[in-house]
């Protein structure tokens, strides 16, 4: 008797557990990044005085002297402009610290500027808390400069400088671990699961970018381009750092174990550190609301860089290219037209008011009077997982349903750009989820002229 119990409780597991699968789901920390949607970069170092996009790892700190350098202005102006969040590179690829590190000369304090008692790392940290924006840190782990790189105590002059940047600069919102190395470097094997591990430790709320993870991963171009179908699952088992297939981080995996989502990083300029030739090469505002849309409208979340120059401020086209941004997503996404008479839940942009949709369940939106619209926008309820595979888009042309798209992932947020359609009603039909989806939050829009 006890045994057939057994047997009968195990079936019930087993069918249980075929019937709805957990999803892997984000952790509170991840949510609370994925939400921030629009996030910058600053890259500065000796770079910007030598005009290179890799520095040696040679030059006289002395060279480093941002004359009129105002992490204010330049936080202001990205506040402004809808960044949540500014990553500053405390130390490049040349080792070159922008903080006065205990454990090497190397650094802003034997700099000329401000006779080298400054600290840049702390001058943006309190300047994202003074506007009210998270703060972040790149630490590269390829160092040009000290001499310990290569040996296994290089591991602990890094995690001896996390210790310093995670510490002294109140909360650190992302790390991020580039995993850039040159052809030509010496032969060093990161110690990454100790960088993570001291992570943790120290800040638990951080996320930690490599192209892996552990919590966020890279999209695997430059060029600013989530995947058309971009999960935020994947499997990393025999990945690491700079051992990953592209194509699988690009899109990720509808069956990965962990919920790792892609992060867009890309530079508002060609390089990523300032160049004046590159003043006439700034991307428009137009341009940067493209990237928004290939990155947050694809489930992604947009790190943009914008480099300060020499004289340590952001030059006028860089300044003027983020206004132009913000005010043409602001206009176009201003009035959504089914805010007036759809289900509140989709319309409250809230994530945890949804409505559940069933595979070939359609629903209709229905706007009581005629409008005009080509920007669509869905958002699921990722905190209960990632689950649209395929859904499709119609609207009433008076006598038929009519198909305006049919796309493949939502997850945190799906953007779609079509010729303008002019209808009463639209119907959302999910082909294909792996479980029934939550739908959040939909709306359509008429874009700004200036798009
Ligand atoms: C790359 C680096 O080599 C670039 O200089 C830049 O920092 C970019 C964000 O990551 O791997």
């Amino acid at each position: 008797m006890k045994r057939l119990f057994t047997v009968f409780f195990i079936l019930l597991f087993i069918t249980e557990n075929s019937i709805s699968q957990p999803l892997p789901v984000p952790g509170q920390r991840q949510l609370v990044w994925q939400q921030l949607e629009t996030t910058a970069f600053l890259h500065f170092t000796v770079n910007t005085f030598t005009d290179k996009e890799w520095g040696e790892g040679n030059e006289d700190p002395k060279i480093f002297n941002p004359t009129a350098f105002d992490a204010r202005i330049m936080v202001k102006t990205l506040k402004d402009a809808g960044f949540k969040m500014a990553i500053i590179t405390a130390k490049h690829h040349d080792g070159f610290c922008l903080w006065p590190s205990k454990y090497t000369n190397h650094s802003v304090k034997s700099s000329l500027w401000k006779n080298g008692k400054g600290d840049i790392v702390k001058e943006i940290a309190d300047a994202c808390r003074k506007y009210g924006i998270k703060f972040g840190v790149y630490l590269s782990p390829w160092d040009r400069n000290q001499p310990l790189y290569g040996t296994n105590e290089y591991n602990t002059y890094y995690k001896n400088q996390l210790r310093e940047l995670l510490t002294n600069y109140g909360e650190v919102a992302e790390v991020w671990f580039d995993g850039a190395k040159g052809k030509n470097a010496k032969d060093m094997q990161y110690d990454f699961q100790g960088y993570w591990k001291l992570v943790r430790q120290l800040l638990p709320k951080a996320v930690m970018f490599s192209d892996v993870g552990p919590d966020v991963r890279w999209v695997v171009n430059e060029s600013g381009n989530a995947g058309e179908t971009c999960w935020s699952t994947i499997t990393t088992d025999g990945m690491a750092p700079g051992k990953a297939d592209p194509a699988y981080l690009n899109t990720g995996d509808p069956d990965g174990k962990l919920w790792i989502p892609a992060e867009t990083d890309v530079s508002i300029r060609p390089g990523w550190f300032y160049h004046p030739a590159e003043d006439d090469k700034v991307k428009t505002g137009k341009q940067l609301v493209d990237l928004y849309y290939q990155s947050v409208g694809r489930n992604s979340l947009l790190l943009l860089n914008v480099p300060p120059n020499r004289q340590g401020v952001f030059s006028e086209p860089d300044v003027n290219s983020l206004k132009e941004f913000r005010t043409i997503l602001n206009e176009t996404f201003k009035n959504n037209l089914a805010a007036e008479n759809t289900d509140k839940a989709l319309t409250d942009k809230k994530l945890s008011t949804f409505i559940t949709l069933e595979e070939n369940e359609p629903l209709i939106i229905d706007f009581k009077k005629t409008v005009t619209f080509d920007r669509a926008l869905f958002q699921e309820n990722i905190a209960a997982g990632q689950r649209n595979k395929e859904a499709l888009l119609e609207y009433w042309d008076g006598k038929e349903w009519q198909k305006i798209n049919q796309f493949t992932t939502i997850g945190y947020k799906r953007l779609l750009r079509f010729q303008a359609v002019t209808a009463s009603k639209v119907r959302v039909t999910v082909l294909e989820a792996k479980q029934p989806v939550q739908l959040a939050e939909a709306g359509f829009y008429k874009a700004s002229d200036k798009e």
